[in-house]
């Protein structure tokens, strides 16, 4: 059965600046917390960074030209905010400036639309030398950058995007420490989730008044999907736990003007939450024109009663840890980490500082509270990342959000797979990658959309993660997401059969 998406649907590609750009000390950028935490030995698991990574701060006409073959309508891309502006209290920079201008101009005399991503986690450092995320003063900062750029790039934008997932930014960012600034106290991490939301409403108001009421803005959620294991009372209490602090801390204060109480019940051994003044939940309540949905993977949880006494053997030996301040001997850590594992006592850190060096640290429960929460993985085949495939939870997230917000537009910012690729050589000489399982997620994933459309739900775009292979965070160059291949030596570009399966996709609007 072929099914025909509505008519303006828009096929898009995304990428975020960190990602792809590389350029990193070219045209006047300086560090971002990123520079700062790939330069930790132990923090990328290939030892790399972004310095270089797809270079399409200078191959961006190629990159542009690619997704005119593909025939997508959209770019979603993001903005390196200190390569706008590369200090405190300095002027904007007008190489960071006409740099993001020739893109756009490429992207619209290829007639593509550039959908903007204000914040993909690339926070300059020196704002993290005031305190990052955690310090209130950042999410006013965001807002004068925001109202920089609607200035800057008017009506040449399509559509604005405050945040992606600002989950991972304050989670993983300031509560386990696996991402930058690779801090690891869940009361930072929570302040970091407030300062975030208000970052959100504020930049909206500031584009508002600079471009008018008709400016499109959103915001790209990761809205994780936890299932309950099983009906147990204590497995369903694990679900509700974990929505709360993963999806309703955004959901609520962004789309409905007010947090949970029961969430600041929950966290309550962390922080009083002091940090949220009168005012700031309307001021994050803004209205906006779609919200972006990043979709992987779903997950199941159960809660399990881990004994008090290996919590607290474990949270001594952080303590140890943090107390001895120096790098342990790799072999030392690692096997008492796997002993604490194996005795399923992995709990927070309860804000006892972990030293740098991500190897060191073990990967937490996200978020505090819910040190008897543990985490299974779906169904389907594993992908490269360990994440499992299950396109029907994109279905029922997509019903689930619309019976919620009857009115709001939504799209899929963010969808795609990693695997290990390689390059095939044709008779008549040419590159080309055959990713017969990224074809099947793809299909899988776009069909599970077309459901959700097809029962009446408003998804108006689809953006491929990702456009390139590109920079993975802490994976560095070992995961590969692109639809288009990209050879780290040469910079070549090569295409995948999941190109050529999207690029039929998007020209003939079915699937
Ligand atoms: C996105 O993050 C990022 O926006 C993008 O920059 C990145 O390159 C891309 O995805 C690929 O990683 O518990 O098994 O359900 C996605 C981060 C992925 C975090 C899914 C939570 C849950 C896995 N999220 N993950 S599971």
């Amino acid at each position: 059965m072929t099914f025909t998406f509505p008519q303006g649907f828009t096929w898009g590609v995304a990428t975020a600046s960190y990602q792809v750009e590389g350029a990193a000390q070219e045209g006047g950028r300086t560090p971002s917390i990123w520079d700062t935490y790939c330069a930790v030995p132990g923090n990328i698991s290939d030892g790399s960074s972004g310095e270089v990574a797809c270079d399409q701060y200078h191959l961006y006409k190629q990159d542009v030209a690619l997704m005119k073959k593909l025939g997508v309508q959209a770019y979603r891309f993001s903005v390196s905010w200190s390569r706008v502006f590369p200090s405190l209290d300095g002027p904007v920079n007008e190489e960071g400036i006409n740099y993001y201008r020739s893109l756009i101009s490429e992207l619209r005399k290829a007639g593509i639309k550039p959908v903007v991503t204000l914040y993909h986690w690339d926070l300059p450092q020196y704002l993290q030398d005031i305190g990052g995320w955690a310090n209130r003063e950042v999410a006013y900062r965001f807002a004068d950058y925001a109202r920089e750029l609607a200035r800057q790039f008017g009506s040449s934008v399509d559509t604005w995007t405050t945040l992606n997932e600002p989950w991972c930014a304050a989670y993983l960012g300031y509560g386990s420490g696996i991402h930058a600034p690779g801090i690891a106290n869940y009361a930072q991490a929570l302040a970091a989730v407030h300062h975030l939301n208000l970052a959100h409403g504020l930049a909206i108001k500031a584009i508002r008044e600079e471009l008018g009421e008709q400016a499109k803005c959103s915001v790209t959620l990761n809205l994780q999907i936890r299932n309950a294991a099983s009906h147990s009372a204590d497995d369903r209490l694990a679900e509700h736990m974990q929505n709360l602090l993963d999806n309703e801390v955004f959901l609520g204060p962004m789309l409905e003007g007010a947090y949970d109480p029961e969430i600041f019940e929950l966290t309550r051994d962390w922080t009083d939450w002091s940090f949220v003044k009168p005012g700031d939940v309307e001021i994050i309540h803004q209205p906006i024109n779609s919200l972006g949905v990043n979709y992987y993977s779903a997950s199941t949880v159960y809660l399990k009663r881990v004994p008090i006494a290996e919590k607290m053997a474990y949270r001594r030996h952080l303590a140890e840890l943090a107390a001895k301040a120096t790098k342990p001997a790799e072999g030392e850590d690692a096997a008492g980490l796997a002993a604490l594992s194996a005795s399923g006592s992995l709990a927070n850190a309860g804000g006892v500082p972990v030293p740098q060096g991500a190897a060191d640290r073990v990967q937490q429960p996200p978020v505090p509270g819910l040190e008897d929460v543990a985490y299974l993985p779906g169904e389907g085949e594993l992908t490269d990342t360990g994440w499992s495939q299950n396109p029907e939870e994109l279905t029922k997230l997509l019903f689930d959000l619309h019976r919620r917000f009857p009115s709001l537009p939504l799209m899929i910012t963010e969808n795609g797979s990693a695997w290990k690729d390689e390059v095939s050589v044709e008779p008549d000489g040419t590159k080309i990658v055959h990713d017969p399982k990224r074809v099947v997620y793809l299909n899988d994933h776009v069909k599970a959309m077309a459901d959700a459309i097809e029962a009446g739900v408003p998804v108006i775009g689809y953006y491929a993660w990702s456009l390139l292979d590109n920079f993975e965070w802490g994976s560095g160059y070992s995961k590969r997401f692109g639809i288009i291949r990209v050879d780290y030596d040469t910079q070549e570009r090569i295409w995948k059969d999941s190109a050529t399966r999207y690029s039929e996709i998007a020209h003939s609007n079915q699937i």
